[in-house]
């Protein structure tokens, strides 16, 4: 059987080239789409994921994170939790239950303690330094609440044709206390089904929940559509009527992959990158772009790579 895994934004790919090594040799979709997140997670560079992540207005890192294992449809997830190293590993665990699988706030706090999680201040020095400029740039010139946020969210397939799905994230820039967005919402964020596909979502969760995308990604799979057409017929159908509905869409981005490991990915913004990798492709970045119709991507180049870290 075939192996792959498809995940969001340029910061995924070192997580995903580590990972890959483990599926190649047989290792199973869920430890490395783990293993593939918490080195995004633990990276201080990045921006918008685990350590380093950017703080909420009140100035306080909440993050959200989210798994499903497509074999049996089991889900975790958490949603604004704080203080703790890597909320999908949390999100991976709380799968195991037959309850309680989406802990927030104070009760997903006090599980990851329990379960002694390894705890961690994760507003770094560079964090709040970026946070206080943020904040100034907001009361000066009107930022938007989405610019400079992005969710690492990856999908894949292993030789034994398990999928699983996951998210992580420390969600919008200057979001309210206690805001969930669509990464820890399964369906919305990330979606898996072994006998189908898997999609993961990143942009403004207000209006990728709207869609239920993740969950449209593979439902459209599994009528026969391939990720890519499945991908792109799904975010353009949303970014369509959000536009007829609600006069604008906000972004929207998904990566998707098949049980053949064939991969999809769509946009309705100018760049979006992503990273695949699969028995035959090595690690490898695109970026993505929409041209009102249709989504094209073409590979990033060594140098945009070496520059750029989401
Ligand atoms: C959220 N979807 O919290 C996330 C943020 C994100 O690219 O993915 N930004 O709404």
């Amino acid at each position: 059987m075939t192996w792959g895994m498809i995940g969001t934004w340029r910061m995924a790919l070192e997580g995903l080239a580590e990972s890959a090594e483990k599926l190649k040799e047989g290792g199973l979709i869920g430890d490395a789409i783990e293993q593939a997140i918490k080195q995004v997670e633990n990276h201080p560079d990045y921006r918008s994921v685990g350590y380093g992540g950017l703080p909420n207005r009140e100035g306080i890192v909440e993050l959200d994170a989210g798994f499903m294992d497509g074999d049996s449809l089991s889900v975790g997830a958490v949603g604004a939790i704080k203080d703790f190293k890597n909320p999908i590993a949390i999100a991976k665990k709380l799968m195991t239950y037959p309850y309680n699988n989406f802990l927030v706030g104070t009760g997903a706090e006090l599980y990851g303690q329990r379960e002694h999680f390894e705890r961690c201040n994760m507003l770094s020095s560079e964090g709040q330094e970026m946070w206080k400029e943020k904040m100034r740039q907001h009361f000066e010139r009107e930022l938007k609440p989405y610019d400079g946020h992005d969710t690492v969210g990856v999908v894949g397939v292993d030789t034994g044709g398990h999928m699983a799905a996951a998210t992580s994230t420390s969600g919008l820039f200057m979001k309210h206390l206690g805001r969930v967005g669509d990464s820890p919402v399964v369906g919305s964020g990330f979606y898996a089904d072994s006998d189908v596909g898997a999609a993961a979502a990143t942009g403004l969760g207000e209006d990728l929940m709207k869609g239920c995308i993740s969950y449209e990604i593979v439902r459209l799979i599994g009528e026969g559509h391939s990720p890519q057409m499945a991908a792109e017929q799904a975010v353009k159908a949303l970014n369509d009527k959000l536009i007829r509905k609600r006069g604008k869409a906000g972004d929207l981005s998904v990566v998707c992959m098949n049980t053949k490991g064939e991969w999809g990915v769509a946009t309705n913004i100018h760049k979006f990158s992503f990273v695949v990798v699969t028995e035959d492709l090595k690690p490898s970045v695109y970026i993505a772009s929409f041209d009102g119709e249709h989504t094209h991507y073409e590979a990033a180049s060594q140098e945009w790579i070496d520059t750029h870290t989401e």
